[in-house]
């Protein structure tokens, strides 16, 4: 299977940690998704990374929704089953997703507006939603057990790449993160490898 990617973006990396978790192989096509390049916008119309080609050519995306087939696809090994289990890992996962959008558009609206057509209140918007979001995932991150699902790739897709594009801007008083992403890097040395990277 394929996916288009690029090496910084936390979606990618959470789809890519979650796959090799399982054991399920991903031939990774570097994309840089901000050209708008016919082949992804011919998989997916939103433009956007990671998209992933089935073997029979049927095309997936949104990394929520590449995990959830990869969890079918594993028997189950990336969600709980039950219902509280479920309902804590999902929420967890959206709620670093959540993040990672939000932080994103405050990227974007540097890189893709001019700078007399920025909005500072529109960033300070997005800032404080992926702040609230962090504030939840530091209240709730020990409540994560030691078995690996898409909330803890989601989680450490979404701290790495703050790690390489906010660093400094996120850590205070959120100590339980990042003491909990180094846990993370040794329960799981793959991530060294894959998280977000330039
Ligand atoms: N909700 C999506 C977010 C994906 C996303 O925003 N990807 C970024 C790269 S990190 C992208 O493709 N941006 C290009 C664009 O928005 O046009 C997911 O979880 O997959």
């Amino acid at each position: 299977m394929r996916l288009f990617s690029s090496p910084a973006s936390p979606f990618v990396a959470k789809v890519r940690m979650a796959a090799q978790h399982v054991g399920i192989p991903l031939e990774t096509v570097a994309t840089d998704a901000g050209a708008e390049p016919a082949e992804l916008l011919a998989a997916n119309p939103l433009g956007k990374i990671p998209a992933l080609i089935l073997d029979d050519g049927a095309v997936v995306f949104d990394s929520k929704v590449i995990c959830d087939l990869l969890d079918r696809r594993s028997g189950h090994k990336l969600v709980p089953q039950d219902e509280a289990g479920w309902l804590r890992t999902k929420r967890m996962e959206v709620t670093a997703d959540g993040v990672g959008d939000a932080m994103i558009l405050t990227l974007y609206e540097g890189r893709y507006r001019p700078e007399e057509k920025r909005h500072q209140p529109w960033v300070d918007k997005q800032m404080r939603k992926a702040f609230r979001g962090l504030d939840v995932l530091e209240a709730e991150i020990d409540t994560l057990g030691p078995d690996l699902t898409t909330a803890h790739f989601a989680v450490a897709g979404v701290l790495g790449w703050l790690d390489l594009r906010f660093k400094g801007q996120w850590e205070t008083g959120r100590p339980r993160l990042v003491a909990w992403v180094e846990r993370f890097a040794d329960a799981f040395p793959a991530y060294r490898e894959l998280k977000p990277r330039a």
